[in-house]
């Protein structure tokens, strides 16, 4: 076609514009985070390319943007000799060490003064060394040992963000640029979740993910794989200069079109290097990548060289770890524990371990699926996982270390409180038939019932309830209203005050909304929204408690397998009777005022995540006023959520919501629209 028609001139003009065109978008994209085409009009660009090329092969040079899609795969990988060597960190594991470094650093350059240091996220990914030889990128290789390392240039002209040629003409003839290459925590768990589907194996975390894919001899499996990479440090440097300070070499790499962490600032003494690394600790979940801690580095070559080496580490650098977030115990036993509808859930008992900043003893092991899914046995030895507030999590089994006696799990026959039969239903789950015969149900009931959510009694604590409980002094939710002074006076830890206190918290909890009183029996699959969906829907108990399976369905939310629930419990006559007891003892509601037709509902159809602590809200007042607007207000960030309102310390959730382009609003900016609404 028209290409064909291209003298080689013209094609060679031709091609020089769309690599500069293209290199300039990857330079836009990659590194200023600043796209400026569309996807398609990018594509369009590549495959003029390409078809030129195709016409032209004398015109293909190895630094072409059509040349990353991977090459033929390799027998075994070169080694590469690195010119200079490449260092690894000293670590601090706490406030004290860093002190101790920045004390040293001072000793050292004997000042009084304080130090300017370049903080930045430490990556837990594969240190790698870029080489560049006019502008081209001609080598890359793994660190290795520090002296030799892979050479895996191949499966580094894949990554995409890693520019083949540099961007202007100012670098010098010869740069060797160090960094970190990982894999971003949502393609991760993208490439996982296509393993499982596929019945392949999947890898253990984001680090091990990134290694494997670059470790492949075949480096078109390297270019199916999302990696990343920041650049941290220059190696060799001829032929040009870099400025003379860290932080400013980093951004001079940038104008190169080299990927740098936007999280690096620059401070002054160790107190504000310790501000960054709090900071950081709690921003760490919501970044889109793995960090393991903080690198801080003198910020002035010259002070650098002044300080130099021992042994492989610098002195002016050191690595300032977070607390391990995995560590391995000893799996001693499993016990089995009834939650409120009976599910039998299996409770790892560990050997404790200090992980993720806190002691763990208990994690809980889901069902017998997941048992099954790590292969465990009591006796293992287990790999316990515990990030920011995250319920810790055992994570895998190690089978080398399995000891002669270990022992295997399993799902006891009966229910280890009431010794009713344990039945298994179809979502995986165990459960103990004896309903409220059973007093670990019972116990989980009541907590329900006076829980915050619920009917909010204040004082009402798990202790408190365990205490009623065993020493029969309540067997249902009821019984609570007919409690009186002296006996909950005589138990554990209570006295006449704390007692009168209680009594007065449930007469106060007398007075509720059928909403929270629907939730607060505690229905399985009824949580706080489907209580506000059936009492928005039906008004009053009488017609949620004659409704039908079908006739529920019609309710917002409500599919066939909550109905049936619903409809289950209003048909057992303990249920009812319960029900009748707690109207009988003072519990009420007032009626459910009919919508009003002309109150605006600029939310309608609209469906809201809150995260994060509010400070001129709690969130439940948040959520209340956003569903007094017609909004929806569900838990987690799915592809229906319209907005998440972020307060402070937002994590996961506004992370997903980010990288789904959902809009996220601020606090400031809720208060101000809520007042435009509100008008
Ligand atoms: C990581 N892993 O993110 C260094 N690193 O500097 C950063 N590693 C480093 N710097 C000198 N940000 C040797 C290693």
């Amino acid at each position: 076609m028209t290409e064909t028609t291209l003298s080689l001139k013209e094609a060679e003009q031709e091609v020089q514009g769309l690599r500069e065109q293209i290199n300039d978008h990857n330079y836009r994209y990659y590194v200023l985070d600043d796209p400026t085409i569309a996807d398609a009009s990018y594509d369009r660009l590549m495959q003029k390319l390409k078809s030129i090329e195709a016409d032209f092969s004398e015109l293909i040079t190895p630094e072409s943007p059509t040349q990353r899609v991977g090459a033929a795969p390799l027998k075994e990988f070169g080694q590469i000799r690195h010119e200079l060597p490449m260092l690894s960190l000293d670590n601090a594991f706490n406030e004290d060490d860093l002190n101790d470094f920045d004390r040293r650093v001072r000793e050292r350059l004997g000042i009084g003064s304080q130090v300017e240091y370049a903080c930045e996220p430490k990556l837990d990914g594969i240190a790698v060394s870029l080489l560049y030889e006019n502008g081209v990128l001609v080598r890359g290789a793994t660190r290795g040992d520090g002296t030799t390392g892979e050479d895996i240039t191949m499966n580094v002209r894949t990554i995409g963000s890693i520019p083949l040629q540099l961007v202007g003409n100012d670098w010098p003839a010869r740069l060797e640029v160090r960094g970190e290459i990982f894999m971003p925590k949502e393609g991760f768990e993208k490439l996982n979740q296509r393993a499982k589907t596929r019945d392949e194996k999947v890898f253990v975390n984001p680090r091990n993910a990134a290694a494997g894919s670059l470790r492949q001899l075949d480096s078109k499996v390297t270019a199916k794989r999302p990696l990343d990479m920041y650049c941290y440090s220059a190696g060799i440097v001829e032929g040009g200069e870099l400025p003379e300070k860290h932080a400013d070499i980093l951004e001079r790499f940038k104008t190169w079109g080299l990927r740098i962490n936007p999280e690096v600032r620059v401070v002054t003494g160790a107190s504000a290097c310790a501000d960054y690394f709090s900071q950081m600790s709690e921003k760490r979940e919501s970044l889109p990548y793995e960090i393991d801690g903080i690198v801080y580095k003198v910020n002035s070559l010259a002070q650098q060289e002044q300080l130099g080496f021992v042994a492989r580490a610098p002195r002016w650098a050191i690595a300032h770890k977070f607390p391990a977030q995995e560590e391995m115990t000893v799996l001693k036993d499993v016990e089995f524990q009834v939650g409120r509808t009976g599910a039998i859930t299996p409770v790892a008992r560990l050997e404790p371990v200090f992980v993720g900043g806190v002691t763990v003893s208990n994690a809980t092991l889901h069902n017998m699926d997941e048992v099954a899914r790590l292969g465990l046995k009591i006796g293992d030895t287990v790999v316990i996982h515990r990030a920011g507030d995250v319920i810790p999590k055992v994570v895998r089994a190690i089978p080398d270390r399995r000891p002669d006696d270990a022992r295997d799990i399993e799902l006891p026959e009966r229910c280890p409180v009431c010794d009713s039969e344990v039945e298994q239903d179809d979502e995986a789950a165990a459960r103990c038939t004896g309903g409220l015969y059973c007093s670990a149900q019972r116990k989980e009931a009541i907590k329900h019932f006076a829980s915050r959510k619920a009917m909010d009694i204040d004082g009402l604590g798990d202790k408190l309830v365990e205490q009623f409980v065993e020493k029969g002094l309540v067997s249902t939710v009821a019984d609570l209203y007919k409690l009186t002074v002296d006996p909950i006076a005589s138990l554990e830890r209570m006295g006449k005050k704390s007692a009168t206190n209680l009594v007065s918290a449930l007469k106060v909890s007398q007075k509720t909304t059928l909403a929270r009183f629907i939730y607060g029996l505690g229905i399985r699959e009824v949580g706080e929204a489907t209580a506000q969906s059936l009492v928005s829907h039906y008004r009053d108990l009488e017609a949620i408690k004659s409704a039908t399976t079908e006739q529920l369905q019609e309710v917002d939310d409500v599919g066939p397998i909550v109905a049936a629930h619903i409809e289950k419990f209003f048909q057992q006559e303990h249920n009812l009777e319960v029900i009748d007891e707690l109207l009988k003892v003072g519990v009420h509601w007032e009626d459910e005022a009919e919508p009003e037709e002309d109150v605006a509902q600029p939310l309608e159809g609209e469906v809201w995540v809150l995260t994060g602590t509010l400070h001129n809200m709690t969130r439940d007042e948040g959520k209340a006023a956003l569903q007094k607007l017609g909004a929806k207000v569900t838990g987690s960030v799915s592809a229906k959520t319209t907005a998440l309102l972020a307060g402070e310390k937002a994590g996961s959730k506004l992370t997903k919501a980010q990288s789904l382009g959902i809009r996220v609003v601020t606090e400031d900016e809720f208060v101000n629209l809520m007042q435009e609404w509100q008008q």
